[in-house]
């Protein structure tokens, strides 16, 4: 191990991360799959990852087009996984599940980015530090928001093998993980190489995400169309969700950890020891009628730093609407009906959706 990737580990432990690695810049074979994935339609609304370069080719299919002069990826990982029960165990009709990322007191981007900027600074030091002339070195972080399909890269840097559920999983850790990359211009000691071969796929024949999710979004081993993933439904969609789609929807009201949950390898996930990521009050498991009626104010305030401001408020009830419909408790109706009424017509149409199904299910 070159000293300088030994001093970005050491700088990322000391930062909090529980698993860090580099990977070359180059392009590693998954990210053939990229294009192919754009063009069947799966990022659906997502406009970001259609983005293409001067030449026409999609950014996000190699790093050569939105970052030439990088050289390697540092790819760091940290636990987001809390002591809380999984979404399979969800009794209550009254109740419904926020995404276990989500749950956190502060944005997980904001929490990433910070440690990450100190490893970025340790490097910097590292490369800097005593020179009266500087060398040159271009670096870059980002978490989620960057031109780059970060799983592929995070598979190169040791930290996991791509699941079937298209997640990183780690054999220790499990897949509660969020990603951060800085990108560099220095040529450093990559942690996968031509004598050391990146984790072993360990889904072998396992198939459970696949058969779990109840949106058939997993359209193949590895390949997850997002146009039918509760996740992006629940979070990026904007308007109304397709009429088919919403009785396999269940009581997510803000993204979905099935095909994490049902993982084998997330059965004994540790805890994270980022205090970050402990919950807020009331969203493990929220009480549906609260999020349905929630004011603008109630959710600026609830939801200030929370990355469950991305699905805005009326997304968010929206999603109740739905979720009232699928919990087969007929109490909601007269809140439905308050709802049918609603300005917004995502929620409008959703609750008379929703009405109709529990009167149906009655
Ligand atoms: C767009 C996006 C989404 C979309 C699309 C998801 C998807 N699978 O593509 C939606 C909104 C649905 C989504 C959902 C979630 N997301 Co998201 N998302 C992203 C984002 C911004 C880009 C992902 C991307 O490039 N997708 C394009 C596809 C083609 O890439 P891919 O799925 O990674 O697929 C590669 C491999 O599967 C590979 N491949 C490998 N082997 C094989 C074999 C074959 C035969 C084939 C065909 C392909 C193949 O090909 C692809 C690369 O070309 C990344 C951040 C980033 N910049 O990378 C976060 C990211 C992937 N998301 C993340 C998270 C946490 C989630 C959720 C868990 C949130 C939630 N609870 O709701 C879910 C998980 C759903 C799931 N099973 O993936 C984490 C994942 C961490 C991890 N452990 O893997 C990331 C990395 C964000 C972060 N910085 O931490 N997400
Ligand atoms: S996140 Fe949920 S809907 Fe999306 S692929 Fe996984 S199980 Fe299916
Ligand atoms: S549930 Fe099974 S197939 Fe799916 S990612 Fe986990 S180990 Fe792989």
């Amino acid at each position: 191990m070159s000293t300088l990737a030994a001093i970005i580990k050491r700088a990322a432990e000391a930062a909090g991360f529980d698993l860090a690695g580099i990977a070359p810049a180059a392009d590693a074979p998954e990210l053939q799959h990229f294009p192919a994935w754009i063009a069947a339609g799966h990022a659906d609304e997502m406009e970001y990852m259609k983005a293409r370069d001067d030449q026409g080719e999609l950014k996000r299919s190699s790093l050569s087009r939105v970052a030439p002069w990088a050289r390697s990826v540092v790819v760091c990982a940290i636990n987001y996984n809390t002591g809380h029960p999984y979404s399979t165990h969800m009794p209550d009709p009254n109740r419904g599940w926020i995404s276990r990322y989500a749950w956190s007191r502060e944005d997980y981007h904001d929490v990433v980015l910070r440690r990450l900027k100190e490893v970025e600074a340790a490097l910097h030091q590292a490369v800097w530090g005593g020179h009266s002339c500087p060398p040159t070195l271009t670096t870059r972080c980002y978490v989620d928001t960057g031109p780059i399909v970060e799983r592929v890269f995070a598979k190169y840097a040791g930290v996991g093998w791509i699941g079937k559920n298209t997640c990183i999983i780690n054999q220790k850790k499990g897949s509660w993980l969020f990603l951060g990359v800085i990108l560099t211009s220095l040529e450093l000691a990559p942690d996968v190489s031509a004598s050391n071969a990146p984790a072993p796929d360990r889904c072998g024949t396992c198939t459970r995400c696949i058969a779990a999710c109840p949106t058939d979004a997993i359209v193949a081993p590895y390949q997850l169309d997002s146009n039918k993933c509760i996740s992006y439904l629940t979070i990026e969609k904007r308007g109304s969700i397709p009429e088919d789609l919403r009785a396999g929807m269940g009581r997510h009201v803000f993204g979905c950890d099935i095909c994490q949950d049902v993982c084998p390898w997330n059965r004994k996930a540790p805890v994270t020891t980022a205090p970050e990521f402990e919950p807020r009050p009331g969203l493990v498991k929220p009480v549906l009628a609260w999020l349905a009626e929630m004011s603008a104010e109630e959710f600026r305030e609830a939801f200030r730093r929370s990355p469950i401001r991305r699905a805005r408020r009326d997304g968010l009830r929206r999603n109740a609407a739905i979720a009232m419909g699928n919990s087969g408790n007929p109490e909601f109706l007269p809140l439905l009906e308050k709802l049918t009424d609603d300005e917004d017509e995502s929620v409008a149409e959703s609750a008379r959706w929703a009405r109709a199904r529990l009167q149906k299910d009655g």
